[in-house]
């Protein structure tokens, strides 16, 4: 059977099986930094690529390179590219495509850490950036320069749930010459296939629903070009940012049920996000699967369900937020997302921190803002815990 072929469960279940000579139902865990090679002649070839055999783990891995083609195949590209974690994704898709003197064009409300090594750190190697809604086509447009080399964007974003029109971007970054990069994290190939949408590179932080269970740290990135593709592993291996085999296992374990999580825990977001909507302590909610959601339409359009991410602001502001956040006990306080479990955060002060005080107001995380991230647990219980919390405040 050809697994290409097959549907998207089947690819979540076997996609990722190698070749052993035990039959081992789940891949087998290579744990070796090296591999022999049968004569110095064959040594020589594995590295002048006349043949295929695997020299060194920081530059391939049979246990990490079956995770990567399920991602690949899952994601519709050319070839995955696994690394320690989605910073490390962040930061190589960074340093393979943009140049001193280059300049890149990004969505206001990403992932903090993302944002500030861009605005602290490589601004030091003459990289320029700037951060706008990319929600608006037309602020997107007006945000390209000459020197623009990436349309960087994240949808939906993180805190905000903004959503950007991924067809859109990607038809005004080729007018341009760009290319496109999309942060899928808070979709997963489940509910968003970016490359589909014309994206030209779609990375993931696996540590979110990917694996799904809070026990690994982890990223990939996936091209549509084998140019891009082997520029991207080139300056992975050279970065040595590379994933374990440990944890490409570990990663593999988790992707299996990722259908049955995002459906059981978006489900439940859809039913705490009308709650939330309705109760009168709420100030505002956005959350792609109600109507109220200013992009609900795009993310119809583009996204086969709303995920499980909401954000909300109480009308008693950060000091009602705190109240809520310390009198939860069913959903954690702590960062993170898309596991399987109930998590629930501040990221002005938390995920964001780092992120400058201008530019956060003007990405729209206000200091009301608190972040949700919704999991399998039953949903009484999901909604009895923030009913008490908010009788609290
Ligand atoms: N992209 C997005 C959209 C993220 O949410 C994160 C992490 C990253 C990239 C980086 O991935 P990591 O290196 O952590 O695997 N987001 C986090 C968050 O919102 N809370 O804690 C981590």
């Amino acid at each position: 059977m050809n697994i290409t072929e097959c549907g998207f469960n089947t690819k979540l279940i076997h996609g990722g099986e190698i070749e052993d000579q035990f039959k081992s139902a789940t891949t087998p865990i290579y744990q070796t930094s090296t591999f022999a090679f049968d004569n110095a002649d064959e040594g020589a070839k594995c590295f002048n690529g006349e043949s295929a055999g695997y020299i060194y783990t920081r530059i391939g891995n049979p246990t990490i390179n079956a995770l990567e083609k399920q991602l690949a195949a899952l994601e519709n590209g050319y070839g995955g590219i696994a690394v320690s974690s989605g910073m490390a994704a962040v930061n190589t898709v960074y340093l393979t495509l943009l140049s001193s003197g280059d300049h890149i064009v990004s969505t206001d409300a990403i992932y903090g850490p993302a944002r500030s090594i861009m605005e602290n750190q490589l601004i030091r190697f003459g990289i320029q950036s700037t951060y706008i809604n990319t929600t608006n086509i037309d602020v997107v447009k007006n945000a390209l320069k000459p020197n623009t080399k990436l349309l960087y964007i994240e949808t939906p974003a993180n805190p905000t749930m903004d959503i950007t029109d991924i067809a859109a971007c990607a038809k005004l970054a080729h007018e341009n010459g760009i290319l496109l990069v999309v942060d899928n994290t808070f979709c997963s190939p489940y509910l968003q296939n970016p490359l589909n949408l014309g994206a030209d590179i779609v990375f993931h932080s696996m540590t979110k629903s990917i694996n799904g269970h809070a026990d690994v740290v982890a990223g990939i990135i996936i091209a549509k070009e084998k140019n891009i593709y082997t520029k991207l592993r080139n300056m992975m291996i050279g970065l040595g940012c590379n994933m374990d085999p440990h944890q490409a296992y570990l990663v593999m374990r988790g992707l299996k049920t990722l259908s049955i999580r995002i459906e059981r825990a978006q489900q439940n977001a859809q039913q705490v996000a009308a709650y939330l909507e309705e109760h009168p302590k709420v100030a505002w909610i956005k959350y792609p699967g109600l109507k109220s959601h200013p992009q609900h339409d795009i993310a119809e359009h583009q996204m086969k369900g709303s995920g499980s991410m909401i954000s909300f602001g109480l009308k008693g502001g950060f000091e009602a937020a705190k109240v809520l956040m310390n009198n939860l006990h069913l959903a954690l306080l702590a960062v993170s997302l898309g596991g399987v479990e109930t998590l629930i955060q501040h990221p002005a002060s938390m995920t964001h921190a780092k992120v400058s005080k201008e530019g956060k107001i003007k990405a729209g995380i206000t200091d009301d803002l608190i972040r949700l991230s919704v999991g399998i647990e039953d949903l009484n219980d999901i909604i009895a815990d923030l009913e008490n919390g908010l009788r609290q405040v």
